[in-house]
């Protein structure tokens, strides 16, 4: 190209530079799948909650649920927003079809 600047010929008066720009790449941004507390839901449900939709170890579990049982709520992971809305709606699903009221929620993560 004659009179844009691609880096092959020494700039001359009349010339143009062309400046390429960064490329933005954003990451996707996260969600946090939070579990809420409830009055009812037994304890050993909310720990199979755990080891079969977030893949922890029965401790794991054990200790996110008492987390959630004192604390009135906690994170039990973090996702793109698919996997995290297809999860909470799995655990909504799991726990209504169980008869429990247990809640899962989603909410965005700071980056
Ligand atoms: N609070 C419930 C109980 O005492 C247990 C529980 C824990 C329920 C965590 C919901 O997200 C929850 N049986």
């Amino acid at each position: 190209m004659a009179d844009v600047d691609d880096g092959d010929e020494p700039m001359r008066e009349g010339d143009t530079a062309v400046l390429e720009s960064e490329p933005k790449l954003q990451r996707p941004p996260l969600y946090k799948v939070i579990l809420i507390n409830d009055d009812y839901t037994p304890m050993e449900f909310v720990v199979e909650v755990l080891e079969v939709f977030f893949r922890m170890s029965r401790e794991q579990a054990t200790h996110i649920m008492l987390m959630v049982h004192t604390r009135g709520r906690g994170v039990c992971g973090i996702f793109s927003r698919d996997i995290a809305e297809s999860k909470a709606a799995a655990v909504n699903q799991y726990a209504r079809e169980h008869q429990h009221p247990l809640l899962c929620e989603i909410e965005a993560a700071e980056d």
